[in-house]
């Protein structure tokens, strides 16, 4: 029986990796949630199973969570845990990695700040630098996140802060693969609880995808589905360009005219053109032998906006957006010019101005600097600058 050790257990986790690790057989699974108990205080009541209920294909019982550590209190059993696991993953969003605009550990960062005070960590990175230094055991680190090389990344924050930190590390029994993941997965409403019968219920889509660097140190479950490469990098870039560009245009475009859903933004007609632009121009930024595969692609995606009854709502993939947009929008910007990811970024610089303006903080770990960009008198420019992009405001301005 092997055994996983899995950072951040909001919804996307428990309707992927465990959904397929579930499926594989023959592994568990130990949660960490790096700051609330509630997952853990839900899912202890009911012996931490829950309810996976899948679009369109009913509602399947999910058992492979044997436990959910809760890091502020249980640092001791997470490192025991860290020492004794044979892959650890994560999905802790995209700020949890805590690294500034150019993809690298933000030593500004107060929570870096403070875990390499010593005191006992309370971030991933933290986590996994103390933890595994001098592990000698084999070991797979896999990011399960909506970032470029998300595992390249990964490694190279748990090496700058653990050089930032003196400790010594095996790295040649370590190997972080790069992954892609896929599965459209909304926040739990009353309704699903109240349909599902489960308070810990994950409402879900159908369709799955996880593509995976061929890159793991020891065994690995036998996941179903899974594309095991040599490069992820380009069924990366037509994810996270197409599907979440098109998402975050959907989202900030969509509340900017007062809509609540995915499902409404994209039948909106003067959005929903304006995404099958953005999904064609970031196509063409794709690796040739991808070429032929992006139309299909964009009209599955656009099938799966359109999908009312997963209520996924457009506040949710609105939030930190300075942390999406830098890999979602401003590579095909930059690399097509696209007047469709035009509009995306001016209808986040829109969002961000009003938000601020009606007196609302965003949910954004750059929400300080967000405001104070949007109050500013060159407000496009120190926006863009918050996503590395100040050089386009020409473009964005026009
Ligand atoms: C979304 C993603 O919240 C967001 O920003 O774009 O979570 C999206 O639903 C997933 O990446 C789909 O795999």
């Amino acid at each position: 029986m092997g055994s996983i050790l899995h950072f951040g257990l909001g919804n996307f986790a428990r309707a992927h990796l465990l959904d397929y690790t579930d499926q594989a057989g023959g592994w568990d699974v130990i949660g960490v949630s790096l700051r609330s108990s509630s997952v853990r205080d839900g899912l202890a009541k009911q012996g931490f199973a829950y309810d996976l209920c899948v679009q369109g294909q009913g509602v399947k019982r999910i058992e492979v969570l044997k436990d959910v550590l809760v890091a502020p209190k249980d640092r001791e059993a997470v490192f025991d845990a860290i020492a004794n696991a044979d892959i650890i993953s994560a999905t802790v969003t995209e700020k949890g990695y805590h690294l500034d605009a150019d993809g690298k550990l933000n030593f500004q960062d107060p929570a870096i700040i403070a875990d390499l005070a010593g005191q006992g960590p309370s971030t991933l990175i933290g986590f996994l630098a103390y933890g595994l230094a001098n592990r000698q055991k084999p070991l797979t680190v896999m990011s399960c996140d909506n970032r470029v090389e998300n595992g390249k990344v990964l490694e190279s924050a748990v090496s700058d802060f653990a050089s930032a930190a003196g400790l010594g590390m095996n790295w040649d029994a370590i190997r972080f693969p790069n992954s892609m993941v896929d599965r459209i997965t909304p926040a739990t409403t009353d309704a699903v609880r109240a349909i599902s019968g489960d308070a810990m219920a994950v409402p879900t889509e159908a369709f799955s995808e996880w593509v995976i660097e061929d890159n793991f140190a020891g065994p690995r479950p036998d996941w179903p589905g899974v594309q095991l490469v040599d490069d992820v990098a380009p069924h990366e870039k037509r994810k996270l360009r197409m599907l979440n560009g098109a998402h975050s245009l959907l989202a900030y475009g969509g509340l900017n005219r007062g809509l609540t859903y995915v499902h409404e933004a994209a039948q909106d007609p003067v959005l929903r053109p304006l995404v099958s632009q953005l999904m064609k121009d970031a196509g063409t930024t794709l690796p040739t032998e991808l070429q032929d595969q992006v139309p299909a692609y964009a009209d599955a995606l656009i099938l799966r906006f359109e999908n009312p009854e997963l209520a996924h709502c457009l506040d949710q993939i609105a939030m930190d957006g300075s942390q999406k947009l830098p890999y979602r929008f401003v590579p095909t910007l930059r690399e097509t010019g696209s007047a469709a990811v035009v509009q995306g970024m001016r209808a986040w610089i829109s969002f961000c101005i009003s938000e601020t303006a009606a007196g609302r903080v965003l949910n954004d770990p750059l929400a300080g600097e967000i405001a104070s960009s949007a109050r500013h008198s060159d407000a496009v420019s120190a926006l863009l600058k918050l996503v590395g992009a100040e050089d386009l405001a020409p473009l964005i301005r026009e």
